[in-house]
């Protein structure tokens, strides 16, 4: 049980915090440019608390839309944003003004702060509220008026359960829905998983891609290592070879990325000293075991696959080192509860597939969005992801509950065809869906991408084909076998299903 008082500023608590622990000389953030101690990075969240509360009076309770790439000081906007006691509403820096338009209009924001090169995009909104920019030689820009309030700022006092921050979706679907978090949340993440599972400690660096504006990298790359004192570094831009330079250059020790991307790394893994890494979480989609064997052989490190969503802040389930079971994500983080219930929500046992529930201190709170009943039942938050469980405990994914692949009256998962074809060293990625069949329903289709000199021959194609059949049951095999160059994905890593499908019709 997690125990926060009732008035709470999670941002005094994880940052002001610190400095009274007396880490406040220690490195709290490394940037592409910079490199802020946990004083200097207060210094610079109370200067923009002060700009959003004197200079742009805004009040307890509004929101302000953050935009920018990982660095430090989209960092510490959306720690002065909060300490400020508004709420933060993080974007996506690949979004176009459309997207980002229903964003602003669906959390009815307050104030835009907006690093200078992604601000064309704002300015085509037309909001009526404020815009400041930052890291951009602008007049009157975010740093000009900060330079104006060096008194410390005084956290609002806020209770643990006001809103502190609304992050969206990234919206596999294509809408993205706003989730509404607490103070006492945030906290919550940060003494779960980082904590029971990864044994974070003062002396950690963590580094990894996902954007602070998703919330895998909010926590993973910013409030855990606040937590315990450790360092974020925050590179924008990371390709599978840059990070893994980057790692080698910050001796970091806990990495964040998705799947593909390990898989990408694993083949380069060779030429980078990677011996400061103790630990691999990966997270967004299921991590293949073919991809969990190849980072394991490249750098002999075992990974961490964790299920988070945007709905439950952080990661819910995951496989602690040494704990791991082939083809399980792992068991519930100490702090959270998970079952399998039937298309009744009635409970099942092991063995038997169903949708995956969890319950936990932090849960879906969607802002102005009908589908809470969907999500939410009975307390349990229905993540929408069919699972199955062992007699162990151990929770198996199997595909997102409307993924599941229809043939001729089978049930076929789609991970566990990509898992095979995964395992053929001419396959780089791929994607299985359904495609709507007058015969059988529906039949398996892969879309692959191959690796390097591979040619997409319809010789190749067959054989890939046998390759499956020679893995799982012949009636999975993907009937229909096409090459791409690359698949569809969002800007967090996550495969757009939704786009092959309608692209197959
Ligand atoms: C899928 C996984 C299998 C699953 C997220 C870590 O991905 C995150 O949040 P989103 O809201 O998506 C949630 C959905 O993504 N998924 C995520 N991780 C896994 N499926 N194995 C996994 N390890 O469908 C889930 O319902 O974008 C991940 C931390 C914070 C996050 N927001």
């Amino acid at each position: 049980e997690l125990h926060y008082p009732p008035r709470l500023n999670c941002v005094a608590e994880l940052l002001d915090g610190a400095v009274k622990l007396g880490w406040g000389g220690r490195t709290a953030l490394i940037g592409a440019r910079e490199r802020l101690s946990y004083a200097e990075l207060l210094a610079r969240v109370d200067r923009i608390a002060h700009v959003l509360r004197h200079d742009l009076g805004l009040a307890t309770g509004n929101r302000v839309l953050v935009r920018g790439a990982n660095c430090p000081t989209m960092a510490a906007c959306i720690l002065g944003v909060i300490k400020a006691g508004c709420i933060a509403v993080p974007t996506m820096p690949l979004l176009r003004a459309r997207e980002l338009g229903a964003i602003a209009d669906k959390a009815r924001i307050n104030a835009v702060l907006c690093a200078g090169g992604l601000v064309g995009e704002v300015e085509a909104l037309g909001l009526a509220v404020p815009v400041l920019v930052f890291d951009a030689p602008v007049a009157d820009c975010l740093e000009q008026r900060m330079a104006r309030h060096d008194a410390p700022f005084a956290a609002a006092d806020t209770a643990a359960d006001d809103v502190c921050l609304i992050s969206f979706t990234s919206g596999t679907t294509g809408v993205p829905k706003g989730t509404m978090h607490f103070h006492r949340d945030v906290l919550a993440i940060c003494d779960c998983f980082p904590r029971h599972v990864l044994r974070a400690r003062a002396d950690d660096v963590f580094i990894g891609t996902p954007p602070l504006a998703f919330t895998f990298g909010l926590g993973g790359l910013l409030l855990f290592p606040l937590r315990v004192g450790a360092a974020g570094v925050l590179i924008e831009k990371l390709s599978p070879e840059a990070l893994l330079g980057a790692i080698a250059e910050h001796r970091a020790t806990v990495c964040f990325t998705a799947p593909t991307f390990y898989r990408q790394m694993a083949a380069q893994a060779g030429r980078f000293s990677l011996d400061s890494l103790r630990a691999s979480v990966s997270a967004g989609e299921a991590l293949p075991v073919a991809t969990r064997e190849a980072w394991q052989a490249a750098t002999g490190l075992a990974m961490i696959d964790g299920i988070g969503a945007t709905e439950l802040l952080h990661i819910f389930i995951a496989s602690a080192d040494g704990d791991v079971r082939p083809g399980a994500t792992g068991k519930p983080v100490p702090g959270y509860q998970a079952c399998i219930l039937d298309a009744q929500g009635r409970r099942v046992g092991p063995g038997v597939i169903g949708r995956l529930a969890v319950k936990g201190p932090t849960g879906c709170r969607y802002l102005a969005d009908e589908r809470q009943h969907d999500y939410v039942q009975d307390g349990w938050n229905l993540t929408g992801d069919a699972y199955e469980m062992d007699d162990d405990g151990y929770f198996y994914y199997r595909s997102r509950t409307d993924d599941m692949i229809i043939s001729a009256g089978y049930n076929i998962a789609g991970a566990e065809v990509e898992e095979a074809l995964l395992h053929h060293p001419a396959v780089a990625e791929c994607a299985v869906v359904g495609r709507s069949d007058p015969e059988r329903g529906q039949v398996v289709e892969a879309h692959v991408v191959l690796r390097g000199s591979h040619v997409g021959t319809e010789e190749l194609a067959h054989e890939l084909q046998e390759f499956v059949k020679g893995q799982i049951a012949p009636y999975k095999y993907p009937r229909a076998i096409l090459f791409k160059e690359q698949l569809p994905r969002t800007e967090t890593g996550k495969l757009q299903r939704f786009k092959l499908r309608t692209e197959a019709v």
